[in-house]
Formats: C-alpha cells, structure tokens, sequence
C-alpha cells in the first residue's frame, strides 16, 4: 500500500522553539507531569467523521477537500478502505493512539441494513487487520442515528415503532464492532432526540423510550462482554430546537431518574457546552462532581457563531481551565476525541496535520499550566479558605447536619450586626492565572 500522505514526516516533539510547521512545540508524550506521561494524562483520538469523511461541504457550497485517498468512486467500499489506510497513516504519523467512530461512517450506508451489516464486518475485520502491530486502539464506537431520513422525527424518541427498531438494530451493530475492535466506550448522542414544537411531541413518552432503549443497549453490551463505559454527549440544541441531553445537569438527572447512572458517564464536548450558554469548564465540573467526568470532545466554538462549528482548540485559557479539572477530578476513563474540522479554506492534506497538531499542542500546553496552577496553589488555598466558617462552630454543625432551623435562627438573632461573607477577590485570581500562563 501506498504512502497517501506524501512528504508529510512522522510528527516529532521539537520544543518551543522550533519554527518547523510539522513538529509539536509542546506535546512531548514522554515528559512527565504530576507523576505521569503526557501521553497518558492526554489519550488522544481522531474522529473517523470530521478527520477521514468531511470534506468541505457546508449549507451552501459542496466540498473543498479531497478525502477520496486515492479511491476512484466515492462512498463505495474501496473508498471505506482507502479511509482505514488514510487513518492509520494518520494515527501513526501524530503519535495518536484511538479513534472513535460511527457506523455509518465507516462504511457507505445501503438501503438493506443487512448489506450495511455485511459491510460492517469486513470493514471491521480490515480495521482489526491495521490495528495489530500498532498500539492504536478504539475509544469509543457509535451509531449515527440523526443523518438517515427515517431518524427525521428522532431515533429513541421517534413517533414510529418501526423506526426504532432500525434505531436498535444499528446500536446494536455498533456495539458489535466496538466490542470488537476492543472499544473502551459507547457514545449516544442524541442528535435527533427533542422536538421542533409541542404541539407535535408527547414528551414523557419520548423520554421513556429513549431510556428504555438505552437500557436495552446496556443488557445487550454487557451480554457480548462490554465492559467499557456508556456515554452520553450533551448538547442543548442543533439539529433540532430542543433536544433532552441540554447538558450536563440535565443528562445527570435523566440518567438517575431512569436508573442507567451506575452504567452511563458523560462525553463532554466543549462547543455543546458552550451552546448550552455554560463555560466548557462548567460542565466538566458538574459532570466530575457527580462522578460522572468520561471523556472529553475536544473542539472549540465561536462565540460570535451559535452553532456547532467544531474547531480545533487553540484557547490556552480553556484548555488549561478544562486540564485544570481533569487533573482535579483525577483523570479521565476515556479521552480526548478531536471532534474538530478543519475550516473550510484549509483544504489541502497538510491542513489535517496543522489541525491535529494545533490541537495536542493547546492540550499539552493547557496540561502544563494546569498543573503549573495546581503546584502553584493560590486558587485551590483561596477556595479552602473561603469556606472556613463552615470549619469551626455553627458552620460545622451545618456541615455535619447537626442543627436545626431554630438554632440557625438563633445564631444569626445572637450576631445582631449584618455578617461580611468577604471579598470574592474575582479580578485577583484572574491575575494569578494570568501570572501562572504567562511566567
Ligand atoms: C455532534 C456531535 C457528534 C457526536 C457523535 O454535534 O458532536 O459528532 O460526537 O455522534
Ligand atoms: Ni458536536
Ligand atoms: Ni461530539
């Protein structure tokens, strides 16, 4: 097999200084922070979809890109196998060692699902076939169950029976590949899942059965040997108004009220969280509070833009914030799943690798001054301190769950005087950061 990515070198850890293009100035994997490699703080993985499949097409104008690799036709399955090669020459060559995908990504969709099954598997023994001899593996597989027409009024929470029976029987393909190619997660996310107006939609219906699907997805993996984590991908809107899994919050609840929270973590992706008007940081706090902090879609929105744009991270500032808790939370169980495109200009093979290394790069720098905040210790001291009064007297007894509303009352009757919580020091601590990134 031929190279595809002609002149384009295996991607090396140059340091800071180094004006070559094709080098990482900050992702260096073997260098240790906090007791650990970089390149396990940061398992980095490419998205079969944006990186392998699209090509430039937006609302208005088709493809600039060439993601053909060299295959004469198009969505065939000499064209699927032209993406595993591209891929794995990809991986290799930026040192990345997973990849997630969705079913329909892998392979062209045919109108027979079960001619789309038999595709599955010999794309899948052919991905199996690359993977030996590589330490590449999968992080998570999926389903696309949001581009087919028939997913037009959504997959769980579609009015038709029928329709989600075709919405089980991918899940359950998916799940057989990604067990097969020893996949460390499985994603929902719920692209379709919500509605355009009540007048239409019965929601405690449709919320039902998405649970009850997703209860189904979870006995038929644990049955085939999935081990792994099952994840949901918040995302408040886009393409539909109003979709269930608005964020983290609101998936948590979702996941407890149905008793699917003992098997199911969170995906955060940072542009989902922003259009659900949250920090990326936000999200990843809630879901790590509750326990629930999986893996990550590495990308960046656009705050003058209310889509999902999916633009490789180049924000130090969030990458630090969202590395600040990882590091925190203590790591993740999954990993960092670039669900990033390149911008529709940046059309040429080359570009893929700018992307890529624009992105580990903002991630290994955003892990290093994570920890550099960490080490430094203000932040963390000024939080413990912050709360102090809850250490000693009537804010233990609160801590602890000791009182009562009348003697809270009383306390506050006794102090007379208004009390002073203290200065919140905001514009302080956004110059320690500062100080902290920039020293
Ligand atoms: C779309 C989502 C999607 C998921 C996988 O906005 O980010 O790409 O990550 O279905
Ligand atoms: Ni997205
Ligand atoms: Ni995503």
């Amino acid at each position: 097999m031929s190279e595809i990515f002609k002149g384009i070198p295996a991607i090396a850890y140059e340091g800071k200084d180094s004006k070559n293009p094709l080098s990482f100035k900050y992702y260096d994997p073997d260098r240790v922070i906090m007791g650990k490699k970089m390149s396990e703080h940061l398992p980095f993985a490419m998205a079969w979809w944006h990186n392998l499949g699209a090509a430039g097409t937006d609302m208005f104008g088709r493809d600039t890109m060439d993601k053909s690799f060299g295959a004469s036709e198009k969505a065939t399955m000499e064209h699927a196998r032209a993406k595993v090669d591209a891929g794995f020459e990809f991986m290799e060559k930026l040192g990345i060692k997973y990849f997630c995908f969705h079913d329909v990504d892998l392979v062209p969709e045919a109108d027979d699902i079960n001619v789309t099954n038999e595709r599955l598997d010999e794309i899948s023994d052919y991905i199996l076939e690359k993977m030996q001899g590589t330490d590449i593996k999968c992080l998570w597989g999926t389903a696309n169950m949001f581009g087919n027409p028939r997913f037009m009024n959504g997959a769980g929470s579609s009015n038709s029976a029928d329709v989600y029976c075709f919405a089980a029987a991918q899940i359950k393909k998916a799940l057989d590949v990604t067990v097969k190619l020893g996949g460390r997660g499985y994603v929902f996310w719920g692209g379709r899942e919500g509605y355009e107006t009540l007048l239409n939609t019965d929601v405690k219906f449709e919320q039902e059965n998405i649970a009850r699907l997703m209860r189904l997805a979870v006995d038929y993996g644990r049955s085939i040997g999935f081990t792994g984590d099952f994840y949901i991908e918040p995302k408040p809107k886009e393409p539909m108004k109003h979709q269930y899994d608005f964020d983290a919050a609101t998936a948590i609840g979702f996941l407890r009220q149905y008793g699917l929270d003992k098997d199911f973590k969170l995906n955060i992706e940072a542009n989902h969280a922003t259009l659900a008007g949250h920090t990326f940081q936000h999200d990843l706090r809630i879901s790590a509070i509750n326990g629930m902090l999986g893996s990550i879609d590495a990308n960046q929105g656009d705050t003058l833009l209310g889509w999902d744009t999916d633009e490789f991270p180049w924000s130090v500032y969030e990458a630090t914030m969202c590395m600040y808790e990882v590091l925190e939370a203590g790591g993740l169980t999954g990993g960092f799943n670039f669900d990033s495109k390149n911008r529709r200009p940046s059309n040429t093979y080359e570009d893929m690798f700018h992307g890529f290394i624009l992105g580990m790069d903002t991630f290994a720098l955003g892990l290093i001054k994570a920890a550099a905040l960490i080490d430094d210790g203000r932040i963390d001291e000024f939080i413990k301190e912050r709360y102090a009064s809850y250490k000693t007297g009537i804010g233990a007894k609160i801590r602890s769950g000791n009182t009562t509303l009348e003697e809270l009352a009383a306390h506050a009757a006794d102090l007379k005087a208004p009390a002073d919580p203290g200065s919140g020091r905001q514009e302080y601590l956004e110059s320690v950061v500062n100080q902290v990134l920039f020293s």
